[in-house]
């Protein structure tokens, strides 16, 4: 594969003030979002949704790319055009989510290790075919007593690099995602020594497995501290430790890094990529977002499941991917 198809698409993932759109909820988690608006979570009810996001007008001026889950990916709106041409259309590159979940850890009681590895090969020609230009795989550390332990960063370190070689080899960019959730008391300390130590140990197993970094775009977690820590950092001090966490982990020859949001409030993450952007550190790489609720949270409960209130959900999400792309510069006011 040539590496050059692969370092246009990852920078065209970072491209000046946009941003992706992370859609690619599995059946389980569009559920739960579908249930918060009393919307049965039927296979039409999803289309619909997904249509209408993708349908909004003007998303490319902010939205580079979405991530599809792949029912999704083989869907077509309501009027037959298949919905990766929608996207196509807008100037949006379809992406694909390729793990298949986060699952018990073997010995490991409260750890997961993703998995999806067996047949990977065979799925991302399918999804290359199917108009996907680049794919995703999330890792999931959750901070507890003991938690994460060395076994769970390794194995997590080890899937997240076999699967980004795979994707390469198939053309695809692999959005490499390691997140640190932000879920129990700990503090912002803590969560930047454990994203550390899993940042670290991911980009030695990429080096491993030979993983072309100019072809690759990394997911992380923000360094913030944990939803039930009495002590909440401010936003000044989740860039400044999140910065310093990255420069210390990430090579510059990778072009990008899009953030994840993970449960931050729409506007919380917003203003803590645009303090990012205004800091005054020198960044060699670009600093974008690849949300998912913190996008899709405002459109949603706009949308409540009624086709009239397509038009205010579409507002809902231009509102929050204008803001992103703002804080992607820095000029998020
Ligand atoms: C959209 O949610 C993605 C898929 O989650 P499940 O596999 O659990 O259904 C998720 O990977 C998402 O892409 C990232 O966590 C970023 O989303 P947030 O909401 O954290 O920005």
């Amino acid at each position: 594969m040539s590496e050059a198809i692969l370092q246009d698409t990852a920078r065209a993932l970072v491209a000046e003030g946009k941003g992706i759109l992370a859609a690619d909820e599995s059946t389980g988690t569009i559920q739960k979002r579908l249930d918060s608006i009393q919307v049965e979570c039927t296979e039409a009810n999803r289309r619909d949704y997904r249509e209408l996001l993708f349908t909004t007008p003007g998303l490319g001026e902010h939205i580079s790319g979405v991530i599809l889950f792949d029912e999704t990916l083989r869907q077509n709106a309501a009027d037959g055009t298949p919905l990766v041409k929608v996207l196509q259309d807008a100037s949006i590159i379809p992406g694909i989510k390729v793990d298949q979940g986060a699952k018990p850890l073997a010995g490991h009681p409260d750890e997961t290790v993703t998995e999806g590895l067996d047949g990977l090969r065979e799925r991302l020609e399918e999804y290359a075919a199917l108009g996907a230009r680049f794919a995703k795989w999330r890792a999931v550390y959750r901070i507890g007593e003991v938690t994460p332990s060395p076994a769970g960063i390794t194995a997590n370190a080890h899937a997240l690099a076999r699967y980004a070689a795979l994707s390469q080899e198939a053309g695809l960019v692999p959005i490499v995602e390691p997140e640190v959730l932000m879920d129990g008391d700990h503090d912002i300390e803590d969560c930047e020594l454990v994203t550390e130590e899993a940042l670290r140990t991911v980009f030695g197993e990429l080096a491993v497995q030979d993983v072309l970094l100019e072809g690759m775009l990394l997911k992380p977690n923000m360094v913030i501290s944990g939803a039930d820590c009495a002590e909440q950092a401010d936003v000044e001090e989740v860039a400044e430790r999140t910065l310093r966490c990255l420069l210390r982990c990430v090579p510059a020859a990778m072009p990008g890094i899009v953030f994840l949001s993970g449960g931050q409030r729409d506007e919380v993450a917003t203003r803590h990529l645009d303090a990012m952007n205004r800091h005054p550190a020198v960044k060699p790489w670009r600093l974008s977002f690849s949300y998912g609720r913190a996008l899709q949270a405002a459109p949603l409960k706009a949308w409540g499941g009624k086709a009239a209130n397509a038009a205010a959900a579409q507002a809902a999400l231009m509102e929050r991917a204008s803001a992103n792309g703002a804080a992607t510069r820095g000029q998020y006011a």
